[in-house]
């Protein structure tokens, strides 16, 4: 048992308060989707549903063109080869695995950037030295919906021509500079997993700057057919189902309500922590509507346990809080003995990730139950400190 442990704190008839629920609609709203699609026997492959999902969804993100895929990690994977990237790519090591699994199951090799303390985002001043002669493509993360530094990524991007492809899982609806986010790099990923802001349960779109391109997108994550018999580069099977898109187009509907309770949500959370001492929330960027997607906070060394004990403390009362994301994927056995992946390389994302902890946060987490992921940071906090602090 840990030193801090007392049994008698377990609230074990407190209900569980999960890092995210999904956000539904009335399911008696899905019901005439679904009975067009039972109506029509038209599943998947490009059908009408899909088709008006993908046209909403643009109009939404104002973007022209993007295409819908199965989940965001097939979405990162297609996203390399429409753009035939090989050899080397500049990567973040602060993020959720299928990022550099994307680049892995296209034999690319990721070359590990630490990120800015302060944005928790691939650090761009840094980018430039581990270009190589064999680096075609730069793939960052706008973590927790906060905006890369995109005009200076560009700039690199541009001066070394390289592409640039942002894994853009976690920005649904987040504005910058009063345009999409997801308007900036060559390409840029959606996810729409189910602990997303925006979810069709599984799903994900990739965006894109052309027809041209969309094209080949569109190709390639229906096996390659361009028509019946022609198949014109070896896809992957990467398309977005009827039930899938109908449920969309019905989220869209929903979709701004949902962020508006986020955001009260995520204002509550910065209330009550701003005097909790040891435990930093980092700041809103500048410049940016967010989509509160993710509500982390960093336990630091002067906070009287350790972000391990306080996630622990926090399941004892049946809260789930998550390491997102911890441990770094450059810790992982597949990635650890790429020269990048050195420790020494980097100290920021180890710091952050030691110290990271996302706070549950939905559009329907209430006020009571809110409460009582706030209760227990701040009675730990207020706790004398018997840790060794590193
Ligand atoms: N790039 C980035 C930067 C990403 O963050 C992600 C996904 C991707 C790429 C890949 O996107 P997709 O291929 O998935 O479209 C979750 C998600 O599975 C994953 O999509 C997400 N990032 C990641 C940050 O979080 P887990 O393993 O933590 O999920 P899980 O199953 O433990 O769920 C977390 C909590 O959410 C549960 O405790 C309860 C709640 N939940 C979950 C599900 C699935 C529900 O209430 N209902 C549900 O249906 O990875």
């Amino acid at each position: 048992m840990r030193p801090d442990h007392k049994p008698e704190e377990t609230l074990i008839n407190d209900k569980p308060i999960t890092v995210t629920r999904p956000y539904l609609p009335p399911l008696e709203e899905y019901i005439p989707y679904l009975e067009q699609i039972w109506e029509s026997r038209w599943l998947t492959n490009n059908g009408p549903f899909h088709q008006q999902f993908e046209r909403a969804l643009g109009d939404y993100l104002g973007v022209e063109h993007l295409s819908l895929v199965a989940n965001a990690t097939i979405g990162l994977i297609t996203a390399l080869q429409t753009l035939r990237i090989t050899g080397e790519v500049i990567t973040t090591p602060y993020s959720f695995v299928a990022t550099t699994h994307a680049l892995a199951w296209n034999s690319i090799q990721p070359v590990f950037v630490d990120i800015d303390p302060d944005t928790m985002n691939l650090d761009a001043e840094r980018i430039e030295a581990a270009i190589t002669p064999r680096t075609t493509a730069i793939m960052p993360v706008h973590c927790y919906g906060v905006p890369c530094r995109v005009d200076r990524i560009a700039r690199i991007a541009d001066t070394y021509g390289l592409k640039l492809i942002y894994d853009a899982s976690h920005t649904f609806g987040v504005r910058y500079r009063q345009e999409s986010l997801v308007q900036f790099g060559d390409l840029a990923i959606l996810s729409f997993h189910a602990t997303k802001v925006f979810n069709t349960f599984e799903g994900g779109a990739i965006v894109c700057r052309d027809a041209k391109t969309k094209q080949r997108i569109d190709y390639l994550k229906n096996f390659g057919f361009a028509d019946e018999v022609t198949v014109v580069a070896p896809g992957i099977n990467g398309k977005m189902n009827e039930v899938q898109a109908a449920f969309g187009l019905l989220q869209l509907q929903h979709i701004e309500r949902a962020l508006r309770m986020r955001a009260v949500v995520d204002r509550r959370y910065r209330e009550a922590l701003l005097d909790v001492p040891g435990i930093s929330v980092p700041e809103s960027a500048a410049d940016t509507e967010q989509n509160y997607g993710y509500f982390p906070i960093l336990v630091q060394s002067d906070y009287p346990l350790t972000r391990d004990d306080l996630y622990h403390r926090l399941r004892d009362s049946n809260v789930f809080a998550r390491r997102y994301f911890y441990p770094l994927i450059s810790n992982m056995p597949m990635y650890r003995g790429l020269p990048s992946a050195a420790p020494g390389n980097l100290p920021i994302a180890k710091m952050i990730s030691d110290r990271i902890l996302c706070l549950p946060i939905y559009p329907d987490l209430s006020e009571e139950d809110q409460a009582r992921v706030i209760d227990v940071i701040r009675a730990a906090g207020e706790q004398k400190i018997h840790r060794n602090v590193a």
